[in-house]
């Protein structure tokens, strides 16, 4: 019997709904949810590909595990022993060193319901405050820049202003791939209506970028000089709106002198954008009709963040385009759940419904709420802190749920050493193989998406049921009741008639209890239980008892602050922390690609997700590459004041002179070292404690790792990775990478100083599989392996050591291309290959090769979609294709050759 299951996409704030379909405890497929109100059937290539990273295997962390000893390996434990032992952990820390010593470190891709269950164990049994998330390292500047400026922390817009809007100003935001079917929507609305103006802010020229009618690519950090030019441009062109100002806001007097000194010019110097296009900015948005803001982490991952959120709002409360159809500052959230997490307090500075915990009023109403006496009073620390305080032996104990900190935490060697240094480190997790795991004494098996029930709440404060679709595998259950499992056990121990507070039958009650303490607060959904949500569908909040949602917030522009105003706030421009030097020339920015979802847990067991961007490389102007003689593929050491990597570079005309790129997705379990975050800077923004993932100066150098070898093999990509594992250590460069090609596998690639002997160069051949191969071409003299080995004429494993001419030939081979005239030929590289094509549209399988053919043909959008069927599934590659047709024209891109 096939079911068919409403539910909600796990990946990014868009909250798309999904309907999976399973059998038995198998998920069949994966597809869009035509009824839910926020995406309306429409789904990404990572949620439609969903369906091939569901896994019961291997893959998953599937029984408890402990540790005996650091340094040994984790060992199976019954999960029943495993709760008790942590409970055994956290009353002998709580007696020995008091409630402060023990942090939870969690995270917004949890569900509501899972965030209430943790913040009451945190707060109400174990008395500490220490509770935080990768809210922090996200969405934590949005919630500090609406709190400042509207006095609640919320989005004030709803989707359907990006059908409306007039101009919309995208901010520190690659749509195009971090919310690719609002963007799809957005262009949809383009389409339909011409004369919408989009201006696109973002040092880099992205994907999302190329869309706009204007690119800002200001220089990183100088977002509050731009958006203060703006509103002077605004307040010199009679365009802001003195009414609305006067009747509904405070503070412009105590900004007017601030933006007084940020004329265009002036900023011109500071971002490094003409001021003819800052002038051409502030008009599209003061004289349109209705002006929409998207924004994410290009303003939050700053140590000016709430600063660049307040700046920015404050374009919309000068011209009074908010709480209008199409206008707004609507701050796109990143996790599927942040939002949610906001509304359950969990964070180190927020309480349930929107409280702070360092008004006593606020704590006194949640203690009676939740039934206990009082709630702890010294303040949480907030993620970075929280790991130092870790690292200076303050705190203990940390449990780690639904995160991977050992990857996506600025300053790597700081939080790997605070992780060593730690007691005791619980982490809660669902997928094998993850960075964090290596430091964990203690493994609890997290069921995930789609075996979980609850509730997430999506950027357009639209809260939809998750529902389970499939049982969850081995021993792993929903973190909700692992968390209430420990409590009750803690509580025994502890505190007995606290017991009774973790004793939920179900998500529902959770939920209820939850909802129950919104009532009276900005956010109100008290009326809304899981029997409305069946009924009704996904709703917004506030939500009404008649069960009306409300869509806008501030219609009548009354705001969430003592006296209804909004404020401006005199925010000074500061720039980013860490200035470029001598001994660090370059600007490091980093983000997200298209196919990836953070630390690739999940999106690295699709294989179809792996074809768009295959391996990590550091983006460079071509200019730069020049002027430092490296040519596109060299390996180079990339330096920051706090750690180095070694990737290969590669040219790449939308990052600036100056400017370099990395994404943010691989990291220690798939390169050697300690991934992108060994560069970044844990520098945090003094208001909203997150840190400045956005800005590092880094040094770029050539390697010089000469011999490089490079092997693939087919199969399972999870189990071949385990099994390559231990080559990570073989030297500074290694990468271990899923791959798409020929059915399945894994690539492996690492180089060295010299030629490493024999036994090592054996040792990889065995591991590889090419021990005995179909081909061999060796050259022992000259550390030169060149080995095939072949299942049905066809590449099942090879190894280039010494010398990989041969690589991109033998992929295009395994990939099923044909095979070649002369094997000897090949593998001595004198069969020449055109370098193997690239997927751009994973939904079709059409390569950057063919588009740029077709493009060559003279076909324009309408004729690929045509001709190719590319884009037209999903959506997600359509920025990518316009973009290369604009960029063919403009000679930065040509149909390569083929083979001759
Ligand atoms: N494919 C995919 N989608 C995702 C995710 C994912 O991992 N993969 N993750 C989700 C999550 S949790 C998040 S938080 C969102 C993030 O979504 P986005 O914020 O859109 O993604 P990023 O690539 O991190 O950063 C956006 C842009 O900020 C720019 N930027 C850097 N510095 C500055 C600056 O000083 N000023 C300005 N104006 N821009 C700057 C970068 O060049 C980058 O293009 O994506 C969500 N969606
Ligand atoms: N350099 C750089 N670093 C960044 C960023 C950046 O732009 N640049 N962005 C930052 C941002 S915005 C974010 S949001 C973070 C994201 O960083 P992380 O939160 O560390 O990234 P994920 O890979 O999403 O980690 C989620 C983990 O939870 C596990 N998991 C999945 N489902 C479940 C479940 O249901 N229960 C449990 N217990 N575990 C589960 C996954 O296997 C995975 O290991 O990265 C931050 N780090
Ligand atoms: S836009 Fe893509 S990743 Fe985001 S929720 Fe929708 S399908 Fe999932
Ligand atoms: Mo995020």
């Amino acid at each position: 019997m096939v079911r068919s299951v409403a539910s909600v996409c796990c990946y990014c704030g868009t909250g798309c709904g999904v309907l999976v379909e399973a059998g038995g405890d198998r998920v069949l497929a994966v597809r869009g949810d035509p009824d839910h109100p926020s995406s309306r059937g429409a789904l990404c290539s990572k949620g439609r590909a969903l369906a091939d990273t569901v896994r019961r295997d291997e893959a998953r962390v599937l029984r408890a595990q402990w540790r005996p000893k650091r340094g040994r390996q984790l060992q199976p434990l019954q999960l029943p022993d495993a709760l008790d032992m942590a409970a055994d952990r956290l009353a002998d820390t709580l007696a020995r060193h008091g409630p402060d010593a023990i942090g939870f470190y969690l995270s917004g891709q949890l569900l509501t319901e899972d965030y209430a269950a943790f913040n009451k164990l945190a707060r109400a049994l174990v008395g500490t405050n220490h509770i935080d998330t990768n809210s922090r390292l996200c969405m934590s500047s949005a919630v500090t820049g609406y709190k400042q400026t509207l006095g609640a922390d919320a989005p004030p817009a709803c989707y359907e202003d990006l059908d409306l809007a007039d101009t919309v100003l995208i901010a520190g935001s690659n749509m195009a791939y971090a919310h690719p079917v609002l963007f799809r929507r957005l262009e949809a609305a383009r389409a339909l209506r011409p004369e919408m103006k989009v201006v696109v802010v973002d040092p880099r020229r992205t994907d999302t970028a190329a869309m706009a009618d204007l690119h800002l690519a200001i220089a990183p950090g100088t977002d509050v000089a731009l958006f203060h030019a703006m509103l002077n441009v605004m307040v010199w062109d009679g365009l802001v709106d003195a009414d609305y100002m006067e009747r509904h806001t405070t503070g412009f007097a105590g900004l007017k002198a601030r933006i007084h000194e940020f004329t265009p010019r002036a900023a011109q110097d500071v971002c490094g954008v003409p001021a003819q296009d800052i002038i051409q900015a502030a008009r599209w948005f003061g004289q349109s009709r209705a002006a929409l803001s998207l924004y994410t982490m290009g303003l939050n991952q700053s140590s000016s963040g709430t600063a660049k959120n307040a700046a920015l709002i404050h374009l919309h409360l000068a011209t009074g385009q908010i709480g209008r159809p199409g206008a707004g500052p609507f701050s796109l959230t990143g996790q599927p759940n942040a939002m949610g997490g906001r509304e359950a307090g969990g964070m180190a500075t927020l309480l349930p419904g929107h409280r702070d915990p360092s008004d006593p009023a606020h704590r006194a109403e949640v203690a009676a709420l939740w039934g206990v006496d009082a709630l702890p009073v010294e303040p949480g620390l907030p993620a970075v802190a929280m790991f130092d305080a870790v690292l200076e032996g303050r705190i203990k104990v940390l449990w780690i749920a639904a995160t991977n900190p050992a990857q996506s935490m600025p300053d790597q060697a700081r939080v790997r050493a605070a992780l060593e240094k730690a007691e005791f480190v619980i982490v809660q997790e669902a997928f094998a193989g993850t960075e964090t795991l290596a430091y964990a004494d203690l493994v609890l098996p997290a069921a995930t998406w789609p075996e979980k029930d609850g509730t997430v709440t999506n950027s357009e404060r639209r809260i939809s049921r998750v529902r389970a679709a499939v049982p969850p595998p081995g021993d792993a259950l929903p973190d909700w009741r692992l968390a209430c499992e420990v409590a009750r056990r803690l509580a025994a121990r502890v505190a007995p008639e606290k017991a009774a507070l973790f004793s939920y039958v179900g998500e529902s009650e959770i939920f209820a209890e939850h909802a129950r303490m919104t009532a009276g607060r900005d956010l109100d959904y008290s009326a809304l239980d899981y029997a409305v949500l069946e009924a009704m569908g996904p709703r917004q909040w506030p939500y009404r008892p008649n069960g009306d949602s409300v869509a806008r917030l501030y219609a009548d522009g009354r705001f969430a602050t003592q006296d209804g105003r909004a404020r401006f706030v005199d925010v000074p421009y500061v720039p980013v922390a860490e200035p470029v030097s001598a001994q660090y020339p370059l600007r490091l920015t980093t983000g997200r690609l298209r196919d990836h979802w953070h630390t690739m847990a999940r999106t690295g067991l699709s294989l179809g997700l792996t074809r768009h961007v295959e391996e990590p490389w550091l983006s460079l102007n071509p200019s730069d590459m020049t002027r430092m003689g490296l040519a596109s593929g060299t390996l180079a050491r990339i330096r920051s004041r706090r750690g180095g990597v070694v990737l290969p570079v590669r040219d790449d005309a939308s990052v600036r002179p100056g400017h370099a790129f990395l994404p943010m997705h691989w990291g220690g379990a798939f390169m050697a070292g300690q991934g992108v975050n060994a560069l970044t800077n844990p520098v945090c923004d003094p208001q909203s404690h997150q840190p400045e993932l956005k800005h590092a100066a880094v040094a770029v150098a050539a390697a010089g790792l000469p011999w490089q070898a490079m092997g693939w093999v087919a199969g399972d990509a999870a189990q071949l990775r385990r099994r390559l594992a231990a080559w990570l250590e073989f030297s500074d460069y290694v990468v271990v990478l899923p791959s798409a090609v020929g059915g399945g596998g894994v690539r492996l690639r690492l180089a060295a100083p010299s030629s490493p002997d024999s036994s090592v160069l054996a040792a990889l051949a065995r591991d590889l599989g090419v021990e005995a191969p179909g081909i061999v071409f060796d050259d022992p003299a000259r550390g030169v392996l060149r080995r095939v080995a072949l299942t049905d004429g066809r590449p099942s494993a090879f190894l280039l050591a010494g010398d990989s001419r041969a690589h991109e030939a033998l992929m295009a081979w395994a990939d099923g291309g044909p095979a070649p005239a002369s094997a000897a030929a090949l593998l001595m590289g004198r069969e020449a290959a055109g370098a193997r094509a690239r997927t751009v549209c994973v939904c079709a399988g059409v390569s950057d090769q063919a588009i740029l053919a077709g493009i060559a043909e003279g076909l324009d959008l309408d004729g690929l979609k045509q001709s190719l069927s590319c884009g037209t599934g999903c959506g997600s590659c359509l920025p990518e294709i316009r973009s290369m047709i604009v960029r063919s024209a403009a000679g930065e891109l040509r149909e390569r050759q083929p083979a001759a």
